[in-house]
C-alpha cells in the first residue's frame, strides 16, 4: 500500500464537476435518499443532516428516526417524509433499501448493537453509504460495488483505525490513504484541511473551512450535504469532494462579514445557496 501525494481539489475542480439541473427532471430524476441519524437526546443531528442533504441536490429525503425525533424536525424541515423507529426497521430488514439511491447513517446514534446491525444491512445493499459518528466502528468492509465513505473526525479515525492520534496528527493524508486502501473504503478525514482519500489510493486535501466549523453540528450537516451531492452526481467521487469544499466554503462564505465565534451550522445551510451558486 503505497500512500499516493495528496493535491488540492480547488475550486477549479468543484466548478467542472459540479452537476446541472436538467430542465426535463422531475423528483423521480435525482432520487431518494435515506438518512438514518437521530435520536430522541439528539434530534436536531438528523435535522442538521437532513436540511444538508435537501439542500444538496436530491430529489427526495426520507428521515428513518426516532418517533420523539420525528416531531421535533418535522417543523424545521417539512419537505422530509419520516421511517418510523427506522434504525430499528432497517436492522430487522422490515423496511427495504430497495428505493434508495444512496444512505447515510450515523448522525446523533448511539454506536450500539442496533446500529452495528443496520450498518451490515447497508453493507450488503448495492448503493454508496455514508457512514459517520455512531455508524463509525472498528471493523472491516465487504467487498461491493458501490463505495463505502467514513467521515470521521480524528478521535474517531484514531477509535477506528487504533492509530494513536498524536501521531495522525503528524501525517494526516499519511494515515487515511493507508487505511483508504487497508479497508477498501473512501475515508474523509476532517478537521482543517480534510483529507478525502479514496480505496484506489487517489488522495484529496481541501483548502475551504476555517475554525467557525469548530462547533457542535457542524459534521452532522456535512454528511447530509454529502449524501445529496451523491444523488445529483454522476461520479461519487466528485460529490464527495464537492460536498468537502462546499461545505468549508460556506463557512469562508460565515467569516467574510461575521465573527468565527458566531456560526450556528444550521447557518451553514443558509448560505449554501448563494455559495453554490458562486460555483455554478
Ligand atoms: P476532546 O474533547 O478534545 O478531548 P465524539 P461528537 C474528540 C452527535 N452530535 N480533533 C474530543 O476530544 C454526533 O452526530 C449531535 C481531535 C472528544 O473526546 C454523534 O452522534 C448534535 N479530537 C454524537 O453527537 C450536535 C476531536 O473526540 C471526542 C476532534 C457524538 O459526536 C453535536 C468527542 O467525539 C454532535 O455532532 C477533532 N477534530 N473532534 C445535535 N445537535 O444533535 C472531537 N474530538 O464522542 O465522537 O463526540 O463528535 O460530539
Ligand atoms: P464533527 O466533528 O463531526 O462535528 O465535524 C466537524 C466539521 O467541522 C468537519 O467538517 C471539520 O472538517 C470541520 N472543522 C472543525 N474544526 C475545524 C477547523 N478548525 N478548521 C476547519 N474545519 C474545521
Ligand atoms: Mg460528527
Amino acid at each position: 500500500l503505497i500512500p499516493s501525494t495528496p493535491q488540492l481539489w480547488t475550486t477549479a475542480h468543484v466548478q467542472s464537476t459540479l452537476p446541472r439541473r436538467d430542465s426535463n427532471s422531475h423528483k423521480g430524476s435525482f432520487g431518494t435518499a435515506l438518512l438514518i441519524a437521530g435520536t430522541q437526546e439528539m434530534p436536531g443531528a438528523a435535522l442538521l443532516a437532513g436540511l444538508g442533504a435537501m439542500r444538496s441536490g436530491l430529489g427526495k429525503l426520507v428521515i428513518a428516526t426516532e418517533p420523539e425525533a420525528i416531531a421535533m424536525i418535522v417543523s424545521g424541515l417539512p419537505e422530509a417524509t419520516y421511517l418510523q423507529n427506522g434504525l430499528q426497521q432497517i436492522a430487522q430488514r422490515k423496511s427495504s433499501i430497495d428505493p434508495y439511491r444512496a444512505a447515510a447513517i450515523g448522525p446523533g446514534t448511539h454506536p450500539d448493537s442496533a446500529t452495528e446491525s443496520a450498518v451490515m444491512v447497508l453493507l450488503e445493499s448495492q448503493i454508496p453509504i455514508i457512514l459517520d459518528a455512531g455508524a463509525l466502528s472498528k471493523r472491516s468492509y465487504p467487498t461491493r460495488q458501490s463505495p463505502v465513505i467514513l467521515t470521521p473526525h480524528p478521535a474517531e479515525f484514531a477509535r477506528i483505525t487504533g492509530v494513536d492520534i498524536n501521531l495522525l496528527e503528524t501525517n494526516r493524508s499519511h494515515y487515511a490513504s493507508l487505511w483508504a486502501q487497508k479497508l477498501q473504503v473512501a475515508i474523509v478525514l476532517k478537521g482543517p484541511s480534510t483529507v478525502v482519500a479514496f480505496p484506489d489510493g487517489d488522495t484529496w486535501i481541501n483548502p475551504t473551512g476555517n475554525s467557525a466549523l469548530a462547533k457542535g453540528g457542524s459534521g452532522d450537516t456535512l454528511t447530509g450535504m454529502m449524501l445529496g451531492m451523491l444523488c445529483c452526481h454522476e461520479d461519487w467521487k466528485h460529490a464527495v469532494l464537492n460536498a468537502v469544499h462546499i461545505h468549508g466554503a460556506c463557512a469562508d462564505e460565515w467569516i467574510t462579514t461575521r465573527s468565527a465565534h458566531t456560526l450556528l451550522a444550521h447557518e451553514l445551510i443558509e448560505v449554501l445557496p448563494v455559495v453554490w451558486k458562486k460555483f455554478d
